[in-house]
This record gives C-alpha cells, sequence and structure tokens, in this order.
C-alpha cells in the first residue's frame, strides 16, 4: 500500500471562533462600504463605532477615499478622528449629512434602539437625525425582542438641577414596567457628567417598554429633561455580526 504524499491529506481543524471585537469589526467594516469620496459623514461613539473611524482614518491616509468631512458624537470621538486625520466639522456648519454610522445599545425587530450607554445619546441623536442615512452596527448580542429588555439601562440625559426630582418622575412613569431608575456615576463614584454637562439616569426595567413611542413623548415632555436613548424610526439599516456571518436588515 502507498500512503497519499502528505499534501493529499486531510487534516481535522476547527473554525475561528470570534471575539466579540472580531464581531464588531466585522459589522465595522461592512459599514464603511456605504462610505463614499465626498460625504459628510456622522462619526458615531462607543467601542464599535471607533472600529468604523479607526477604518475611515486608514482609507483616507491609503487614498481610497478622499474629501471627507467628519461630524463627531462626542469629545471622545473627536479626538479619535482628529488624531487620524480626518477633517471634522459641526452640525452648524454641515447641518445636512450624507450618512452617520453609529453602534447601539439594543436593537428591536422594528429596527428602533436604545442608545446612550455610552453617554454620547444627546449628541448622536442630533448627528443621525440630520444624516440621509443612518446605518447601525452592532455584534449579534444587542438583538431584542422589545426595548429595554435586555435587562441593561436606557438612559435619559437630564440637567443636573434637581436631577432627584426627575429621577422619581420617570421611576413613577414606568411604575408598571417594574421600572428602577438609577443615577449614573463615574469611576470615582461621582455623578457622570455628560459632554453636555449634564448628568444621566439610568432606566432598568423588568419588562420590556410597552409602547416605545408613547414612552419617548412622556420622557420628553418632562421639564429638565434633555433626550433619551429611544431612537426610534431613525435607522437605515443595521449590520449584525454573529457567529454565521453579517447580515444587513433594512426597513
Ligand atoms: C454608542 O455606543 C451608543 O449609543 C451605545 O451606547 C454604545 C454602544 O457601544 P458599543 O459599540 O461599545 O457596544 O453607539
Amino acid at each position: 500500500l502507498r500512503t497519499a504524499p502528505s499534501k493529499f491529506s486531510i487534516k481535522a481543524f476547527s473554525a475561528p471562533v470570534l471575539t466579540q471585537d472580531d464581531l464588531k469589526k466585522l459589522a465595522a467594516d461592512k459599514a464603511v462600504e456605504y462610505v463614499k469620496s465626498g460625504m459628510v459623514l456622522g462619526l458615531g461613539t462607543g467601542s464599535t463605532a471607533a472600529f468604523v473611524v479607526d477604518k475611515i482614518g486608514a482609507l483616507l491616509k491609503s487614498g481610497e477615499l478622499t474629501d471627507i468631512v467628519g461630524v463627531p458624537t462626542s469629545k471622545r470621538t473627536q479626538e479619535q478622528a482628529f488624531a487620524l486625520g480626518i477633517p471634522l466639522s459641526t452640525l452648524d456648519a454641515h447641518p445636512h449629512l450624507d450618512l452617520a454610522i453609529d453602534g447601539a445599545d439594543e436593537v428591536d425587530p422594528n429596527l428602533d434602539l436604545v442608545k446612550g450607554r455610552g453617554g454620547a445619546l444627546l449628541r448622536e441623536k442630533m448627528v443621525e437625525a440630520a444624516s440621509d442615512k443612518f446605518v447601525v452596527v452592532v455584534d449579534d448580542s444587542k438583538l431584542v425582542a422589545g426595548l429595554g429588555g435586555s435587562g441593561l439601562a436606557m438612559p435619559v440625559e437630564v440637567v443636573q438641577f434637581c436631577w432627584n426630582y426627575n429621577l422619581v418622575r420617570l421611576q413613577e412613569l414606568f411604575k408598571e414596567e417594574g421600572c428602577e431608575a438609577k443615577l449614573r456615576l463615574d469611576g470615582n463614584g461621582k455623578p457622570y457628567v455628560t459632554d453636555n454637562s449634564n448628568y444621566i439616569v439610568d432606566l432598568y426595567f423588568k419588562t420590556p417598554i410597552r409602547d416605545s413611542g408613547a414612552a419617548g413623548k412622556e420622557i420628553n415632555a418632562f421639564e429638565g429633561v434633555v433626550e433619551h436613548g429611544l431612537f426610534l424610526d431613525m435607522a437605515t439599516a443595521v449590520i449584525i455580526a454573529g457567529g454565521t456571518g453579517v447580515s444587513i436588515k433594512t426597513k
């Protein structure tokens, strides 16, 4: 009997295990395919959006993209983009954006979102609402059946003045969902202060929000509430990276 040459032997192998960061990067790379030279771009915040900003910086450096203007959604992103040499602007100078790409904390089957666990919800909402297209990049851990259903926070940005007054009102508003409202703290146990010098009240629900459209309006009707983390009817497409690959959901 002759044995087959080793180059024809069959070797058992296992598929590489993708980390959460690998998945985020896969989604980010896919989203950057939507970016074309000459665009005014909303630059998101968070670990997934940071991969997008890195990639745009690299493509500008290699010359594959030219003439890009970025509008950052946080001071963090502004610093990252500046360091990468991405030309930056503001909504004042560019009130109309071609495309925004950002992460999310929860995505429901209607492509409605919870955002803002990274603390940048106000600027994110302003920039993304001003964009023709808003592409969301997530790994599949962010998918939920109903918003507020992950057991993690739904943030509300409030003015510092009498923040506890609004915390109590918000908790009361969602008492049927078993809401617990907490002031967000920073790493030193002090109130977390947003880029806009406000505080954040995080809402934790025992059951998903029943009517997120009504909830968003009721939250914003509270004097002293600046913005909430429900991003409803805003996403054009959601790019989801999971163990089986990347999928794109559109409305
Ligand atoms: C931003 O970053 C936020 O709106 C959201 O809170 C967060 C998601 O972060 P990550 O991509 O790190 O999970 O997009």
